[in-house]
């Protein structure tokens, strides 16, 4: 019997210094820092995805947190959901969370108030919360959905502020916007500029000046950028040929009235 206590004793003991050494290396670290994801998505994307874009809202350094309160927002435009489980996160084909939200709270106006409290942290830095963020089916190029952190917010005669608890520290004296920063995110929808055929130098105007850069090229006397290339490999097999510019030649004299090869 002595003996087992012995053991509990020194099983408690190791798990002390264990938790003692991993607080001390978050402490090298004063700052929290909170980075919402930015994202540059194609109409194309857009579409393949359904609409909808995962969004991580990332602890990119850490003060040793043990506990956690905030509110993230999203762009009204978008519908949302949280995935605030680690495993749930993971199943959806993403990145595992550092931890389980305790709680989540959407209110109706795209906010979302979320909860950690307690043990559980599984890294030092990594996700604390996957958005899955629905893009309006009408999004055209060079739209924005915003995503952001909210460290004061009035709901509803409901005076909010966020929370972070570390080790040592009383919760309500720590997060002081001095001590947590963050960055807030986005998802921006851009397209590539359409590619005009024939146009080598990028000008606009499909002429003899672009023959000339093709020519180049043929000869390796000069590298074309991978736009330059999408405008002259019109039988799109990575290269540029003699073919092409005798092609191109014939265009601007009036010979072809088409670039597709
Ligand atoms: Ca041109
Ligand atoms: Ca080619």
């Amino acid at each position: 019997m002595k003996f087992q206590k012995l053991i509990a004793v020194f099983t408690a003991c190791i798990a002390m210094c264990h938790n003692y050494s991993v607080l001390n290396a978050f402490a090298e670290e004063e700052k929290i820092k909170i980075e919402i994801e930015n994202k540059i998505i194609s109409s194309e994307e857009l579409e393949n995805m359904n609409y909808e874009i995962p969004v991580f809202v990332n602890l990119t350094a850490n003060a040793g947190i043990n506990s956690a309160e905030f509110i993230i927002s999203v762009d009204s435009r978008c519908d949302y959901e949280v995935i605030t489980d680690s495993q749930q996160a993971f199943e959806t084909g993403n990145e595992h969370l550092l931890f389980s939200m305790t709680s989540s709270h959407k209110f109706n106006d795209n906010c979302c108030r979320l909860l950690w409290a307690g043990s559980g942290i599984t890294e030092d830095t990594g996700a604390l919360v996957l958005l899955m963020v629905q893009i309006p089916e009408d999004a055209i190029t060079g739209d924005v959905f915003e995503i952001s952190y909210f460290p004061e917010l009035d709901y509803q005669n409901y005076q909010f502020k966020h929370l972070w608890g570390i080790a040592g520290r009383e919760i309500k004296n720590y997060a002081t916007d001095n001590e947590v920063i963050f960055s807030n995110g986005e998802i921006k929808i851009q397209d590539d500029e359409p590619v005009i055929l024939g146009d080598a130098d990028e000008n606009g105007v499909v002429d003899i000046l672009d023959v000339i850069v093709v020519n180049k090229a043929i000869l390796g006397q000069k590298i074309l950028t991978k736009t330059q290339m999408k405008a002259v490999d019109f039988n799109q097999n990575g290269m540029v040929e003699p073919d092409e510019s005798l092609m191109l030649m014939k265009f601007i004299v009036g010979l072809i009235d088409s670039l597709i090869a």
